[in-house]
């Protein structure tokens, strides 16, 4: 019997969720479409340039997914599904005041963490849960119903969640079980068709319409998969061309001349979706729910504490020039003005001063004196250096994503308490350390360095 190796349970899982959500979302086809096209032209404009950060074949397969729970029980078991899969949670997002805009959620990512799984493939699922004892977004008695709507509902089965457990200890799986695990996974995250109670839908919807989609309906579903893309403003401009209506501006990092860092995302407007609801008098009505939409991304290079220190300090300044009086400039035209004065202008400049992460290795040993940090070997040539991708996600564009596809604020009472959420609360729901996205940067980069040390015989400054 085949044995399926976690790698390929994961792509086989990644292509099910796609296959199934595209029959519910035709306009992700045409998403996919309009990616597919962007990638294939920068590869031929600019070459192997283009690959810098990662192949075509990887970037033009990429996804990530979103998902909503409502629970650390129903968290900790979807950390059960995506370990069957070498999907591990990376990084703590608190959404709740992560920008003007604030959704009752905290977040983390389910990712492979290994380098070399990542090129295999690298599916992720930005995760969120919904923090239901946040007394500034639910009262007493939503915070109880709700948390008795979500003890009732049971959004994985036993067939599922073993299958889950066996493939995560056994490194995969073999066939048919394979099949088994995939199907059961894939429909766990399909759109329900069972009734949604209208008047508690609703009720949710006035605290705010995440809340409403996450504990005001049977069952969890993809949200969006996001392809991603090697130039972002081209996909952008193409999907405005076919009359679609993007969120007013890409999210993240400005476009400029110089090295993209991190992340930069855009969405299309959730679409309206049929969906079946159940009124007071036991009646069922159809109508239409705007909840799902489409993402696209573009990924740059992963940053330091130091780069990312610096990034959340250009961000803040964008910010406070903006609110300069007679400021009318785009936050994207503000954010050019200031990545220029402040980020280095080249990649390899970005990487000598320590600001973004990068396999190294030597280059030409008779290029400069050898007894220089890794910085000033890099400018010399005697050392060379990889930009390492960014495989993670940013709270504030994350929060803004969000944000640009709700219909409306929802309510939010600052006077009452709000409630402690951190990696180690999320960890203890999990049942599983979440990682910091920094310590696995940092281990690959430490890695190669340790062998450019052995190589060269001796220590770098
Ligand atoms: C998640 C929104 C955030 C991203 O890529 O930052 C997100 C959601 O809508 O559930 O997907
Ligand atoms: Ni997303």
């Amino acid at each position: 019997m085949a044995h399926v190796p976690t790698w390929e349970l994961r792509a086989r899982f990644a292509l099910a969720l796609a296959a199934t959500y595209g029959r519910e979302v035709p306009a992700y086809e045409d998403l996919v479409e309009v990616s597919r096209a962007v990638n294939a032209d920068v590869a031929a404009r600019r070459g192997r340039s283009a690959e810098r950060l990662g192949s075509v074949e990887r970037v033009t397969a990429e996804r990530h997914g979103a998902i909503r729970v409502g629970s650390a029980r129903e968290l900790g078991q979807v950390a059960r599904v995506f370990a069957a899969f070498g999907m591990h949670p990376v990084g703590f997002y608190d959404l709740r005041d992560a920008s003007r805009s604030s959704v009752p959620v905290v977040s983390t990512a389910f990712r492979p963490v290994d380098p070399e799984e990542l090129a295999r493939n690298p599916f992720r699922v930005f995760t969120s849960v919904l923090a239901t004892d946040d007394r500034r977004f639910f009262d007493d008695p939503t915070r109880e119903r709700l948390e008795r709507f979500l003890a009732a509902r049971r959004l994985f089965g036993d067939e599922l969640l073993d299958l889950a457990d066996a493939a995560a200890t056994g490194g995969g799986l073999d066939e048919p079980a394979a099949g088994r695990l995939l199907t059961l996974a894939a429909a766990a995250f399909a759109l329900s068709g069972e009734p949604v109670d209208k008047a508690w839908y609703e009720h949710l919807e006035t605290v705010s319409s995440v809340a409403a989609d996450i504990g005001g309906v049977p069952s969890t579903h993809v949200n969006h998969l996001t392809p991603r893309v090697l130039d972002i403003d081209d996909l952008y401009a193409r999907m405005r061309a076919r009359g679609i209506e993007m969120i007013d501006e890409i999210q993240g990092p400005p476009a400029w001349e110089g090295p993209d860092v991190l992340l930069r995302q855009t969405s299309f407007r959730a679409l309206a979706e049929d969906r079946v609801f159940r009124l007071p008098d036991g009646r069922v009505e159809r109508a239409t729910l705007r909840v799902r939409f489409g993402e696209v991304e573009q990924r740059g290079i992963a940053l330091t504490r130091r780069g990312r220190d610096l990034y959340d300090a250009m961000v803040a300044e964008v910010d406070a020039r903006r609110a300069r009086p007679g400021e009318v400039r785009t936050r994207v035209e503000v954010a050019r003005e200031v990545w220029r004065e402040n980020l280095p202008a080249t990649e390899r400049e970005l990487l000598a001063q320590g600001l973004g992460f990068a396999t190294w290795a030597v280059g030409d040993r008779a290029a400069g004196t050898a007894d220089a940090d890794p910085g000033t070997l890099l400018r010399t040539g005697v050392l060379v250096a990889e930009p390492i991708v960014y495989e993670d996600f940013l709270p504030r564009s994350a929060a803004g994503i969000f944000q640009s596809n709700l219909t409306d604020e929802g309510t939010r009472d600052d006077a009452r308490a709000g409630a402690v959420w951190d990696a180690a609360r999320l960890s203890e729901a999990i049942g599983a350390p979440v990682l910091d996205p920094f310590d696995l940067y940092e281990a690959q980069q430490e890695e190669s360095l340790r062998a450019v040390r052995r190589e060269l015989g001796r220590p770098l400054a």
